[in-house]
C-alpha cells in the first residue's frame, strides 16, 4: 500500500525522537542520505548566523527556519532534476538544496532585490511574502506544464497560516478538478506569528483537508527526514505519473516548530512558554539523522568534523560575497514598481531627486 492511502490523520514516521527505527525506511542511496544530513547542518549554520548578522546591524529584517530542515531539506531532496519549487519565505534550505546560492539569499534579506533572482539553470520562483499567492502560480505553472506535456513536478510550500488564506483553498481546488502535477507541502509549524494552530482551523488535521478536494492527503512527522523524503518521493512520482489517470496532486501536512522567533522583528516569548520550545526541541532533525547515520556506519565523528567544517567555510564565504555586492543605487527602486511610472510615482521621484540634491550623494545615502 503506497504511503499515501494511510488516513490522513495518521503521521507517517520512520525515526523516533532518538534516532530509532520506528517505520519503514525509504529506498535512499547513502549519497542522498548524507547530502540530507549535510544541507540540514549547513541551513541551521546559516541561520544561526544570519540571526546574528541581523543583530549586528548588517542585515534587514530575516525569518528564521531552525527546526525545520528536515521538512525542507528532505522534500527538496526528493524531487527530481528537472522539477520545480515554489517557496514561501522561510525556506532557504530547500531553495539551496536546489542550487539556489546562499548569498543571493542573504542579499535579498539584506535589501537587495536582485538577491530573489535564481540563476537560469535553477528551478525555483522567488520568495513569496504575500502569504499563500505562490500556491496559485504554482498550480499554473504546473497545469502549464501538463498542458506542454514536460514531465516535471511542481511543490509549493506553505505554512499553517497559509492554508486559511482562500489563495490556497483555490489551488487545492483548481488541482484536483485538473490533475495538475502539483505538490503541496504544508509546513504546520504550530504557529502563524502569534496565532496558534488551533485558532487556524477546526480540523483535526490540515492533510485531510485534502480529501475535499478529491485528492489524498498525507500527514507526515515533519522533523524526520527520512519520513519526510518518504512521502514527498511518493507524491513526487504521483504527479508524474505515465498513466494520466493516476496523474494527481497531493498535499503533505509536515508537522514541526520553529525553535526561533517568526522573524527577527519578532518575540516569542510574549504568545509561547519555554516549555513547549523545549518539547519540540526533543525532536530535532539533525540529531535524529545523525543517529541513524552513525548507527547504520555511514557517518562517524570525523565525517562530522569535517561537515562542520565545510559547512562553517561555505557560509562564511556567503556571507562575504554578500556584503562585498554593491548596494543597487536606491533610485532603481522606483524602475520596477510598473512598466511605466504612474504620476503618483513621479511626484515620488522628484521629492527623492530633490533631497538628494540638498543633501549630497554622501550624506544621502548613508542616511
Ligand atoms: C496576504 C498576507 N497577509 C498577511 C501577511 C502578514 N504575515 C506575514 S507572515 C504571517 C503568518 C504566516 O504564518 P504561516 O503561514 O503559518 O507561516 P510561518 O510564518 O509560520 O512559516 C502573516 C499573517 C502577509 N505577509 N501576507
Ligand atoms: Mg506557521
Amino acid at each position: 500500500m503506497s504511503v499515501l492511502q494511510r488516513d490522513p490523520r495518521d503521521q507517517v514516521r520512520v525515526l523516533d525522537e532518538d534516532g530509532t527505527v520506528v517505520g519503514d525506511v525509504p529506498d535512499v542511496d547513502d549519497e542522498t542520505l548524507l547530502s540530507i544530513y549535510r544541507e540540514m547542518k549547513l541551513a541551521r549554520h546559516f541561520d544561526t548566523r544570519a540571526v546574528s548578522l541581523q543583530r549586528q546591524g548588517r542585515m534587514g529584517t530575516y525569518p528564521p527556519l531552525s527546526g525545520q530542515e528536515g521538512a525542507q531539506v528532505a522534500s527538496a531532496h526528493a524531487l527530481d532534476e528537472d522539477d520545480w519549487l515554489f517557496p514561501s519565505y522561510r525556506e532557504h534550505g530547500a531553495l539551496h538544496c536546489r542550487g539556489f546560492p546562499l548569498d543571493r539569499i542573504l542579499l535579498y534579506w539584506m535589501g537587495t532585490e536582485r538577491g530573489n533572482e535564481a540563476p537560469p539553470d535553477v528551478n525555483t520562483f522567488p520568495a513569496a511574502v504575500p502569504i499563500a499567492t505562490q500556491t496559485l502560480h504554482a498550480v499554473g505553472a504546473a497545469w502549464a506544464a501538463r498542458m506542454k506535456g514536460n514531465d516535471e513536478a511542481f511543490i509549493v510550500y506553505f505554512g499553517d497560516g497559509g492554508s486559511s488564506e482562500g489563495d490556497t483553498h483555490e489551488a487545492m481546488n483548481f488541482a484536483g478538478v485538473f490533475d495538475t502535477p502539483t505538490v503541496f507541502f504544508c509546513n504546520n509549524n504550530q504557529w502563524a506569528i502569534s496565532v496558534p494552530r488551533e485558532r487556524q482551523t477546526a480540523s483535526e488535521t490540515i492533510a485531510q483537508k485534502a480529501t475535499a478536494y478529491g485528492f489524498q492527503g498525507v500527514q507526515v512527522d515533519g522533523m524526520d527526514p527520512l519520513a519526510v523524503y518518504q512521502v514527498t518521493r511518493a507524491a513526487v512520482e504521483k504527479a508524474k505519473a505515465d498513466d494520466p489517470g493516476e496523474l494527481r496532486p497531493t498535499l503533505i501536512e509536515a508537522v514541526q516548530y520553529r525553535f526561533g522567533a517568526h522573524t527577527t522583528a519578532d518575540d516569542p516569548t510574549v504568545y509561547r512558554d519555554s516549555d513547549e520550545v523545549e518539547r519540540w526541541k526533543r525532536k530535532d532533525p539533525i540529531p535524529r539523522l545523525e543517529t541513524f547515520l552513525r548507527d547504520t556506519g555511514r557517518l562517524d565523528d570525523d565525517d562530522v568534523e569535517r561537515i562542520e567544517r565545510e559547512v562553517q567555510e561555505a557560509v562564511a564565504e556567503a556571507i562575504e560575497t554578500a556584503e562585498s555586492t554593491p548596494r543597487p543605487d536606491p533610485e532603481e527602486m522606483f524602475d520596477h514598481v510598473y512598466a511605466e511610472r504612474t504620476p503618483d510615482l513621479d511626484r515620488q521621484y522628484e521629492s527623492f531627486t530633490a533631497l538628494r540634491e540638498r543633501l549630497g550623494d554622501e550624506e544621502f545615502l548613508s542616511e
